[in-house]
């Protein structure tokens, strides 16, 4: 981004059969839709606080999952390469967000089999990062490997474990500093890297979004905000229960470009 170009950010309200969202670590909870709302709310408004151009899509009624944009589509450069989630309830949501940045990016169709979810592909820099979890195939993470490699970017692929997304285990502070939890990805992968740890207590709490000046981040790990407010990062709280219970969490729930 140059100096004079504003981060945007492409979210979409909750949808109302959130009830009925997929789940794959977690156990399923009672969901407050309203409150979800709420919670998605506040989160677009501390994504304007910080000065994003934030951008809404209407919610969907029939797809569950689609307030979790981030899975459907991977910022490259200019481009943005539509993924196909490997959940096949969630393949739907892609449509819309093609659309979406269809003229303003150079948008990068699917091609072939495979599937890849964007909450495993965590950029630093000039290198992608992507997770071989249950969701993000052997031939979607190529596919995904040729069109950065293309455009100037190295991919390299990390084995994890006992959860959802490579982004539920690792994500950037700056482009030197991983936050990550060392039981579902292992340290050695980010070698390098400055590496903060959760806090053993909250497992669930590496994932930042990380903005400019600040990182949003869940209200309920306050041992870990602790360690990122000691290390010199400002953390700005967002509540986010109900989407937690839906296996969400902060970046999942915008595309970043
Ligand atoms: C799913 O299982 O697909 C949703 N319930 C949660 C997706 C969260 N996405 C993300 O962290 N990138």
């Amino acid at each position: 981004m140059t100096a004079s170009a504003r981060l945007s950010a492409l979210t979409r309200d909750v949808s109302p059969a959130l009830a009925r969202c997929e789940l794959s670590f977690v156990d399923r909870e009672p969901i407050d839709v309203a409150l979800a709302q709420h919670q998605h709310e506040a989160y677009v408004h501390a994504l304007r606080e910080a000065g994003v151009d934030v951008h809404r899509l209407p919610a969907e009624q029939d797809l569950p999952d689609s307030v979790f944009v981030e899975d459907t589509a991977v910022v490259i450069g200019d481009a943005v390469l539509i993924t196909r989630p490997g959940a096949s309830s969630r393949r739907p949501e892609t449509t819309t967000i093609a659309a979406y940045f269809d003229g303003a990016r150079t948008v990068l169709p699917w091609e072939g089999e495979g599937s890849l979810d964007g909450g495993d592909v965590l950029r630093i820099g000039s290198r992608y990062f992507v997770g071989r979890s249950a969701r993000s195939s052997a031939a979607g993470i190529a596919h995904l490997t040729r069109q950065a490699e293309a455009r100037g970017f190295t991919v390299t692929s990390v084995l994890m474990r006992d959860c959802l997304h490579l982004k539920s285990a690792v994500t950037a502070l700056d482009d030197h500093t991983v936050l990550l939890n060392p039981s579902w990805v292992e340290r050695s992968s980010f070698d390098g890297f400055r590496q903060i740890e959760v806090d053993p207590s909250e497992p669930h709490a590496a994932n930042v979004l990380r903005l400019p000046d600040r990182l949003i981040y869940p209200d309920n790990f306050p041992r870990t905000a602790a360690r990122l407010e000691s290390a010199g990062f400002r953390v700005v709280r967002v509540a986010l229960s109900e989407l937690q219970k839906a296996e969400g969490a902060v970046t999942c729930c915008s595309v970043l470009y």
